[in-house]
């Protein structure tokens, strides 16, 4: 609500957006290497902070520093995981830019799961998995369900795709260096004949990759947020695989999360059970 009262969307800021769990992490470093390549105050960000903390988080961010907006030097880049229609209006009328990221939703409830464990709220006791699959398959989740969280940026996207980009975390890991020379173009910054002749591509790529970024130290020991009840960086960083759902739910609740999934996705052209 904060945020959209008081955010005032600027029209050279892109918004990268997603529901929890979905590749926000690794979409924030690819964009804030993208779009930092070529300067130098800024293009060893990455080795000194969490992604999260290089750019401005909506949500988190604008109410602890209503000007961070302003702030010299910021990156032109704004996260949130604020569902479309909850998307504060300036940002909708200033013809921004947005790139959303999804995920195979059992993937993202898994990974959800484990982060819940490891940030430990109030030292709140763990909820066993099967409660947690029965709350998110009700689309009881935080920032809504994520079958209108889809929805939401798909049908944006389908409606102006040049407005907003949307992929897919599937394909960014499967298909990495055309994904992000196509994000690179939707951000604003391509990347040059002589940059993909001289490797740059590959470079990002492995600049950003699970392996490295999670090998530093600061994403290894450092916190995000407060000293004291800040989250420690190495949670955002797990085993970033395809199909890991497969080690802690069933075939069945695997196939009763896909099924509510197909029934809410339908009629939108959007299916996970295909890639696309
Ligand atoms: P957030 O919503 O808290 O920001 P987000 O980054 O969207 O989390 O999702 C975390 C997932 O992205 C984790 O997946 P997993 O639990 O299935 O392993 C995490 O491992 C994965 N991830 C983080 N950084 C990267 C990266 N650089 N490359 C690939 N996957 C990554």
């Amino acid at each position: 609500m904060f945020a959209q009262h008081h955010f005032k969307a600027q029209a050279t800021d892109v918004f990268l957006c997603s529901a929890p769990k979905t590749g926000n992490t690794w979409l924030k470093a690819l964009s804030v290497a993208i779009v930092t390549r070529n300067d130098n105050s800024n293009n060893n960000l990455l080795l000194n902070k969490v992604p999260h903390e290089c750019i401005m988080f909506l949500e988190k961010d604008l109410i602890k520093n209503p000007t961070a907006q302003s702030d010299e030097g910021r990156i032109p880049l704004v996260a949130t995981h604020l569902p479309y229609t909850a998307l504060p209006k300036s940002i909708l009328h200033s013809g921004c830019k947005m790139v959303y990221i999804c995920r195979d939703p059992k993937d993202a409830f898994v990974s959800l799961w484990h982060f819940a464990r490891g940030i430990k709220i109030n030292n709140n006791p763990d909820l066993p998995i099967d409660v947690a699959f029965e709350l998110y398959s009700q689309g009881k989740s935080n920032f809504g369900p994520y079958w209108d969280h889809v929805l939401g940026y798909r049908k944006a996207s389908q409606e102006n795709p040049e407005k907003v980009h949307f992929m897919r975390y599937e394909n960014l890991l499967t298909d990495t260096i055309s994904e992000v020379k196509r994000l690179a173009e939707c951000l604003g910054y391509p990347f040059s004949f002589e940059e993909e002749k001289q490797g740059s591509v590959e470079k990002l790529v492995n600049l950003c990759s699970l392996q490295n970024l999670s090998s530093l130290e600061i994403n290894k020991n450092g916190k995000y947020g407060d000293a004291e009840r800040g989250i420690n960086n190495n949670v955002y960083f797990r085993k970033g695989k395809i199909g890991d759902w497969m080690n802690y739910l069933t075939p069945e609740m695997g196939e009763k999360l896909d099924n509510i999934m197909e029934e809410k996705l339908s009629g939108s052209g959007f299916t996970f059970r295909e890639p696309n």
